[in-house]
């Protein structure tokens, strides 16, 4: 049997992805030119789409056609570069690069970059809200998707947090909180939402939120050791932010090794929340992996 690459997974569905996102969006030309034109550069900027990719591998998984869980995947998608588009701006993390060109607002101006994430969070409602012959797990993945973008333990909450407590002493507790909020709600919400929409219930359900919640968590302490020992032409944004911003981070309360630790023992109590899939979990395991690992 062929060895599974995960670098070859990840172009591929890359690939498929992009084309898929175009479909949903309202063409780049579409009146009114310049939102539409500012929404596609977000979005087709280089990125990993690992959220969406987490959500067509769920499916894979489950056994279900990929079909079901596109529409799904394509909105995370959106919301997540809405959340980007969001945090670049000079009122929240003030970044200049994003996806390895210069962010929405240095383009567009800040009004337009604000009006460009707005318009990705709502296409992506708009898709979530096309009829799809199954409205009550429709309805439950969109109440999935709906909690981890909110405010009580969502993207908005996490980002609150991260806001606030920048520049000022935090616990263990907080950093927990943020990175679970801020990142890893939406990576988790990419694994259930999809396997509602496969069908799956508990407790299938509660093994791969728990495989989705452990592995949203290492993906945000990746990339925070990242910020400090990755290289900015293959992240495709500025590093060495967060020790300037005084953010909380888990390398600067731990220092980088036991972070690497940390999100390593995380991705393997990730992968072994998987064991009952057998041999249908090896993509998910090494998207697991892959997120440890990362170099971008
Ligand atoms: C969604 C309603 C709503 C509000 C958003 C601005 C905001 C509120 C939240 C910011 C959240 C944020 C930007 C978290 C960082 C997450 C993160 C690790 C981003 C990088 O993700 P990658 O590495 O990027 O997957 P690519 O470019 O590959 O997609």
């Amino acid at each position: 049997m062929k060895k599974f690459d995960v670098q070859t997974y990840l172009e591929e569905k890359g690939d498929l992805l992009d084309g898929l996102i175009l479909s949903f969006m309202p063409p780049e030309h579409t009146h009114p030119g310049i939102i539409h034109e500012a929404m596609h550069y977000s979005l087709f900027s280089r990125s990993k789409r690992i959220r969406p990719i987490l959500a067509l591998a769920t499916a894979e998984a489950l056994g279900c056609p990929a079909e079901t869980v596109i529409p799904y995947a394509c909105a995370l998608e959106m919301i997540h570069t809405h959340s980007l588009i969001h945090d670049d701006l000079p009122s929240m993390d003030n970044d200049d690069i994003r996806r390895g060109k210069p962010s929405s607002h240095k383009i567009y101006g800040e009004g337009l970059a604000i009006l460009a994430g707005n318009g990705l969070l709502v296409q992506a409602f708009e898709i979530l809200s096309r009829e799809n012959g199954n409205p009550a797990k429709q309805l439950a993945a969109l109440h999935c998707l709906c909690r981890a973008i909110g405010t009580e333990h969502g993207l908005l909450g996490g980002q609150v947090m991260d806001l606030s407590l920048q520049g000022k002493p935090f616990t263990e507790d907080d950093l927990a909180y943020i990175h679970s909020s801020k990142t890893g709600a939406l990576i988790e919400a990419s694994v259930v939402g999809a396997a509602i929409l496969a069908g799956a219930e508990r407790p299938v359900l509660d093994n791969l939120r728990e495989y989705g919640r452990k592995v949203g968590l290492a993906f945000q302490i990746a990339d925070d050791l990242l910020d400090v020992t990755g290289s900015p032409e293959k992240m495709g944004k500025k590093t060495g932010k967060d020790e300037i911003s005084e953010k909380a981070t888990y390398p600067a309360l731990f220092g980088i090794d036991a972070s690497r630790e940390k999100a390593c023992a995380l991705v393997e109590a990730a992968v072994s929340e998987l064991e009952w899939l057998k041999e249908k979990g090896e993509v998910l395991t090494e998207l697991a992996r892959f997120i440890s690992i990362r170099k971008f």
